[in-house]
């Protein structure tokens, strides 16, 4: 009989070693994933990039919040975040709503995600700002009658971190607003974002209004937005355009040599 019970304080004993031994595997599993050593950094950074897309896809908020944390806190190369984590993830939830398995609301939730994130890296790419002169003014928004500031965010925040100076007037901003400001502040250039093809034609509307108010040729303006192209902004006589927030740092580097 005692022996018997003895057996089973054994087995018991034995089977907690067992579970605790397990438990720590995990633990440690875990902790291993999250570690961005020289060894392990691209597979973790793998992992962080597929979970910012995941948490915009489903609308997790609190999560894209903390991934952008993470990435902070790891070091991870912010536009690299932002390019191939976060922006994958809405630009996914634009084909879902195209095909019909997302609607507005799911647009609008995953949308506050994307700004609840760039809400946490936006003050650290400033803060990797080089402490230079500023490389010239900009003056950007997103034509009035569109209120989509996602892209044109992003294209603020990649020029401000790469040494420009930056007046973001945000969304549906009125044509006349932007040379107001641009006069006001003496800019080097006036950046006009669109994403709806109607409101593409504001981009159209404010370099006319440039030449009526013979202004035409004192900024340099640039134009992006997804239904924009290279021949678009030819065609309208644009300065510039870029097909995303870094090649617009580059657009307008090379602008400034011209
Ligand atoms: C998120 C989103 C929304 C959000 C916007 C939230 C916000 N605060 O921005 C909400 C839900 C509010 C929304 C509303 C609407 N939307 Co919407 N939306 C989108 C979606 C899914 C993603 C846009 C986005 O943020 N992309 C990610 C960013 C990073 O990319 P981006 O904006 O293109 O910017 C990059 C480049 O273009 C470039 N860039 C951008 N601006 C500039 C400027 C310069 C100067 C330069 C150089 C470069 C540059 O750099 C950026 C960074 O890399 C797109 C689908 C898509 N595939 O684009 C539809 C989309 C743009 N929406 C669309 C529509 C129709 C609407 C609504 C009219 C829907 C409705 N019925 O109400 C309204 C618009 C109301 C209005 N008056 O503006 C259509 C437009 C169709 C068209 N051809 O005109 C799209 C294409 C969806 C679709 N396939 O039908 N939308």
């Amino acid at each position: 009989m005692l022996k018997g019970r003895s057996m089973n304080r054994k087995m018991r004993k034995e089977k907690l070693k067992k579970e605790k031994n397990t438990k720590e595997r995990i633990v440690e599993k875990e902790k291993n994933r999250n570690k961005l050593n020289s060894k392990g950094e691209n597979v973790s950074k793998e992992e962080l990039l597929t979970k910012m897309k995941k948490s915009i896809i489903e609308g997790n908020k609190d999560e894209a919040k903390a991934l952008a944390r993470e990435a902070v806190e790891k070091h991870v190369d912010l536009n690299e975040a932002i390019d191939e984590g976060y922006v994958p993830g809405i630009q996914k939830v634009g084909d879902l709503w195209e095909e019909g398995e997302y609607f507005l609301p799911e647009l609008i939730t995953s949308a506050e995600c994307m700004k609840a994130a760039m809400g946490v890296l936006k003050p650290e790419l400033k803060k990797a700002q080089i402490k230079a002169k500023s490389l010239g003014k900009v003056v950007i928004g997103t034509v009035e009658g569109d209120i989509h500031d996602i892209g044109k965010s992003l294209v603020s925040s990649m020029l401000s971190a790469n040494g420009f100076e930056v007046i973001d007037l945000g969304a549906d901003v009125k044509l006349e607003k932007f040379i107001e400001m641009a006069e006001a502040e003496d800019a080097d250039f006036i950046c006009l974002s669109a994403l709806l093809t109607t409101t593409m034609l504001g981009q159209k509307k404010f370099i006319e209004l440039l030449k009526e108010k013979n202004l035409f040729g004192r900024f340099k303006i640039m134009v992006g937005g997804a239904p924009v192209n290279q021949k678009w902004a030819d065609d309208i006589s644009a300065d510039g355009y870029a097909e995303n927030a870094m090649t617009a740092v580059k657009e307008a580097k090379n602008l400034l040599r011209k």
